[in-house]
């Protein structure tokens, strides 16, 4: 028993770890010795190797999770598990300068709601854009359910760039799914109300008065934002719109949105009625609603819709007489709706049912066509009888919800929340297939690329709404825990969990990660969140400062800087009380993640500046006083001296000629001394410079940004030796040393550069050329 079980476990190191490799029995004590010490079993592992990752080594998928109430985007890899960004979207996210710099403020401004900042988001859906129903890897979208917007995230730089708000709505659920070319982004409602115009209208008018809607937002593929002008609305009756899929392949053109709470129920404890939970689940069933987007479009676009509120909006009136909307009922207050790959099938689940109903596009096309409906609701839109759409009915479990795709035909795994599994099972011929326990109560589950025509399979994470004993208590408020999932075989197994602590996330897409190709570094000067040459973009040696006053006597001073290795120019702002300064910093460097920060006392200032990137902000400097600035990333070994004042000068103040007090006098041996050292320190770089310059490294883009940015330094060198020469030649020691100093510098830095230019090359394997 015991020999076999250590041949096993042999075995399983052998090719987890050993690879083949010649085997030393030192490490397989080693790993007996730790499994032992912290209760490992071989299972666990197994786990472990499926999902570790070791230094330097990258994921297969990355993942694009919502952030829930934090309004933010969390990035992680799989199988890792390493969480590698949070992106900014409705929330100010200060590591990235968002919501702290003017150009960010800007795109946060696009989402207040009547003139409001509501700088938070209840993010729900990320949908990544699609090309003929495949993740193409460029844009990102996702929706905040607290006030009805939709952000567009680029990820050619993991940036948000704008946030739509929905004209109509004042809440929503069902966004953000995207047709299959990213045509549209589709958002429907979750709470009806009346349409924004019209302002206040009683409870008791609800059915009458009140809407919901689906927005289908036209997304311009080119400029990679949205067209509010070209989106088009459907007016929908005030049921509770859930959640929406897009049709794809055979079901192309159209959509599908599930609802709740068809009842139409209006609670109010206070005034003695049932709860809304009572009221908005006693009927059997809800409806599913089938919209036809293309032939909107064409509608649309032969400008026979009229607009309200600035949005195009079908009617309910002109949907049914178009034949535009169609209704199928469903079981029992559903939450998701999920699109088969191949788009024949919609999958619908009811939270308080215990099937997951299996609708065929094909049958649903039959029955529109041959007008056949079993009736019509209150607002006359026709219904399509539940067996005359239904291919299954299968029995699942408690609380299915939503529906994720295998690699493998007709394979599905749904969430079961109330009995806390994921539930495998293959709805063509509607059976169950395999089911894993999870902790606790799944909400959405998600599986690789599962949104698209062709989902990868392999991994699956399970996004549990409840973590309560997973991890060590951290008080109340516990962390979400996403657990990665194998499903590369007929039995499930849970490999890892994972605590997610900022807000709910509710959703997640994963797509290959060799499809994202984001930049390291900005086209020169640029303004990252209007994707153009920012104004403000500044060179090297064209630096400055100017203060204009207008008629009225006010003044703004307006700095053109730049942040280099290691200093920010400029280093003294002078202004006076009550100045306007606006700051626009250029990054000049062009090797990968030498990104800089500029933070200021007293302000509400932190940018991010990375490579390339030019940004502004604006500051009231309405008290006098000194104000430190500095930079907030450690970028190299004088970072610490990356610094500089604000000096705000009162408005009477009168300046005394006085000389600068020095810290310390310097004499001609300082001098000499510090010439010598440089004078070595250029041999190194001499070295350096031969080995990069005898190598092909024209061919690394890498390397080339590096001896860009190394070449400046030694520019920079140059300047700083002929102001030491000038100053020696007139016998200035102090001036001297100081810049004989500052020529060190910028040769350290340049040094640093090209050393690792020359590592890299090492590391590359790159040819001699000479
Ligand atoms: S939610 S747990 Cu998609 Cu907002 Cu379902
Ligand atoms: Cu730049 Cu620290």
């Amino acid at each position: 028993m015991l020999v076999q079980k250590k041949r096993a476990l042999s075995i399983l190191i052998g090719t987890a770890i050993g690879l083949g490799a010649s085997f030393n029995v030192t490490a397989e004590k080693t790993l007996e010795q730790v499994m032992k010490e912290r209760g490992l079993t071989q299972k666990d592992i197994l786990a472990a190797a499926k999902t570790y990752t070791p230094t330097g080594g990258r994921d297969e998928y990355l993942a694009f999770s919502s952030g829930g109430q934090s309004g933010q985007v969390i990035v992680y890899g799989i199988p890792s598990m390493r969480i590698l960004k949070y992106i900014g979207v409705f929330t100010p996210e200060p590591w990235q300068g968002y919501g702290f710099d003017d150009e960010s403020k800007a795109v946060l401004a696009q989402g207040r709601i009547d003139g409001k900042d509501v700088n938070y988001g209840d993010t729900h859906h990320p949908a990544i854009s699609e090309t003929e129903g495949e993740y193409d890897g460029r844009w990102l979208f996702i929706n905040d359910k607290a006030n009805p917007r939709v952000a567009v995230i680029d990820l050619h730089d993991f940036e948000t760039k704008q946030i739509v708000v929905n004209p109509l709505f004042r809440s929503e659920h069902g966004g953000a799914f995207v047709t299959p070319n990213t045509e549209y982004v589709m958002e429907a409602t979750q709470y009806a109300a009346p349409y924004k115009d019209l302002g206040f209208v009683p409870v008791e008018q609800f059915n009458d008065k009140y809407r919901g809607g689906l927005t289908y937002w036209a997304f311009d593929k080119q400029k990679g934002r949205i067209v509010p002008e070209n989106s088009f609305t459907f007016e929908m009756p005030p049921y509770s719109q859930d959640l929406s899929d897009a049709g794809k392949k055979d079901s192309f053109g159209w959509g599908f949105t599930n609802s709740f709470c068809t009842e139409r129920y209006v609670g109010g404890i206070e005034r003695g009625r049932p709860p809304f939970e009572a009221g908005c689940s006693s009927k059997d069933t809800d409806f599913l609603h089938i919209t036809n987007w293309k032939k909107a479009e064409e509608l649309v676009k032969a400008g026979k819709v009229q607009k309200r509120n600035g949005m195009y909006l079908i009617t309910m009136e002109q949907a049914i007489a178009e034949g535009l909307m169609f209704l199928i009922p469903e079981p029992k207050s559903p939450h998701g709706v999920d699109v088969t790959p191949d788009g024949k099938f919609i999958i619908v689940s009811g939270k308080l049912d215990s099937h997951a109903s299996v609708f065929s596009f094909e049958k649903i096309q039959a029955a529109i066509k041959a007008g056949k409906f079993e009736g019509k609701d209150p607002y006359g839109i026709p219904i399509i009888a539940i067996k005359d759409a239904l291919h299954a009915q299968v029995e699942l479990g408690l609380g299915p919800l939503h529906t994720q795709f295998d690699s493998k035909p007709c394979v599905a795994y749904t969430s079961l929340y109330v009995d806390s599994m994921v539930g495998k099972w293959n709805y063509c011929e509607g059976k169950v297939l395999d089911k894993l326990s999870i902790h606790y109560n799944i909400g959405h589950l998600m599986t690789m690329e599962g949104d698209s025509v062709s989902p990868d399979g392999k991994y699956l994470v399970a996004m549990n709404k409840l973590a309560i004993d997973r991890f060590n208590p951290v008080g109340p408020l516990h962390p979400q825990n996403h657990q990665l999932i194998d499903i590369g075989n007929d039995k499930m197994q849970l490999l890892y969990d994972m605590p997610l602590p900022l807000g709910e996330p509710h959703y997640v897409v994963a797509i290959k990660a060799d499809k994202l190709q984001p930049e390291v570094r900005y086209k020169s000067g640029w303004n990252s969140r209007a994707d153009e040459k920012s104004p403000f973009a500044t060179r090297a040696g064209r630096e400055k400062t100017e203060r204009t006053c207008d008629a009225q006597g006010k003044c703004t001073v307006e700095v053109m800087g730049t942040v280099i290795r290691s200093h920010i120019n400029p280093e003294i702002i002078e202004v006076v009380e009550g100045d306007t300064v606006k700051i626009h910093l250029t990054n000049l460097e062009r090797a990968e993640d030498e990104v800089h920060g500029f933070a200021m006392y007293g302000h509400p200032v932190q940018l991010s500046i990375e490579p390339g990137k030019t940004t502004s902000v604006t500051i009231e400097a309405d008290k006098a006083g000194v104000y430190p600035y500095y930079c907030t990333e450690f970028c190299s070994a004088l970072h610490l001296e990356m610094q500089g004042y604000m000096l705000v000068k009162p408005k009477d103040y009168q300046a005394e000629k006085a000389a600068m007090q020095e810290g310390v006098a310097y004499t001609k041996a300082d001098y000499d001394k510090q010439v010598k050292t440089n004078l070595d320190t250029q041999a190194v770089i001499d070295q350096v410079v031969a080995f990069i310059t005898s190598h092909n490294f024209k061919d690394y883009p890498t390397v080339v940004a590096l001896v860009e940015d190394a070449t400046d330094q030694l520019g920079f060198a140059k300047g700083a030796k002929e102001k030491a020469d000038a100053a020696a030649a007139s016998q200035d020691w102090q001036n001297a040393m100081l810049w004989a100093n500052q020529w060190w510098q910028y040769q350290v830095k340049a040094a640093d550069l090209g050393l690792r230019a020359k590592t890299f090359l090492e590391q590359s394997g790159a040819k001699k050329i000479n």
